[in-house]
């Protein structure tokens, strides 16, 4: 019964090492964006249709292929690290995400 113990072991390492966040529903819009030009996205706005200013993203720091930090949209903005895939073939919002986006 080795087997079922270290993939319950491997499963515990895992999570501890990749973000739990939630992508979320559809009363929330989501904005990608290209901040350096490379056509890949490497910031994703996630915004609460009627809430302003609260939200979050998903931002590849270091323009690898891979979110790396998730923020918190706001005053007070929390920050964490996270390891996900950017997406692909997603429409890419022009401009920058700073200040919204808009
Ligand atoms: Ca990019």
């Amino acid at each position: 019964m080795k087997t079922p113990l270290l993939i319950v072991a491997a499963a515990a390492a895992l999570s501890s090492c990749t973000s739990t966040a939630v992508l979320p529903g559809s009363d929330w819009t989501t904005a990608y964006y290209d901040r350096n030009g490379d056509g890949r996205v490497d910031y994703a706005l996630y915004e609460r249709r009627d809430v302003h200013d609260a939200g979050w993203a998903l931002i590849d720091s270091d323009f690898d292929g891979r979110y790396d930090t998730r923020a918190t949209v706001g005053a007070g903005s929390v920050l964490s690290r996270v390891d996900r895939a950017v997406p692909t073939g997603v429409p890419i919002t022009p401009g920058s995400p700073i200040g919204g986006g808009r």
